[in-house]
Parts: structure tokens; sequence; C-alpha cells
């Protein structure tokens, strides 16, 4: 979610969450930098709540592992529910914060 409403151009929406935590609603709490400069969403909180934990491995990806297409355990959204959805996007992010609105 962005962190201020977007401004349509014609019927099309433009926003660039990559250019820096505060793009998106939350902050630091909502995205993190995946890589020098470029920031993007916490993957892994399958279970849509404030907290990236245990509940998430659970009671989504264990439920959707070895599924094909998008579920709420395909943490890295390749239509793919497998362990490199628990190993490299979920649990690098555990125990980590992640802001919803209200
Ligand atoms: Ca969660
Ligand atoms: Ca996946």
């Amino acid at each position: 979610m962005s962190a201020t409403p977007l401004i349509a151009s014609g019927a099309t929406y433009s926003y660039d969450f990559t250019t820096g935590a505060e793009q998106a609603y939350g902050g630091i709490f909502s995205q993190k930098e995946i890589a020098p400069g470029v920031w993007g969403m916490k993957a892994g909180n399958g279970i849509v709540d404030s907290q990236i934990n245990n509940s998430d491995k659970n009671e989504s990806w264990y439920v959707d592992e070895g599924s094909t297409g998008y579920f709420d355990g395909d943490f890295n959204m390749d239509s793919q529910v497998n362990a490199n959805d628990k190993n490299t996007s979920w649990a690098p992010n555990s125990g980590e914060g992640s802001k919803i609105p209200e």
C-alpha cells in the first residue's frame, strides 16, 4: 500500500515503491532494502496481520506447500509453493513486523 493516495493520469496509476522505505504505508515496518538502494515488500506475511511469524509458516506456507498457482504461502510470488518460499522469503523476515492499516 502506498504511503500517500495516488493521482491517476488518465486511467493509469504509476508509483515507485522501490526508491525508499517511506514510499510504503508503514515505512520500514512494511518494506526492507532488498538490494542496495532498492526497497521492496517484506515477504512471508501469509496470514495477513502485523507480524511475520510461525503462524505464517504453519497456517499458510505449510498448508499450501506443493501447490502451483498464486497461494498465500507463495511468499516469493513465483506461482510455486515450495521450500524456497520458506527458506529464502519467510525465514529472513520471521520475527519482523508488517504494517497494515486498521
Ligand atoms: Ca502474519
Ligand atoms: Ca514461491
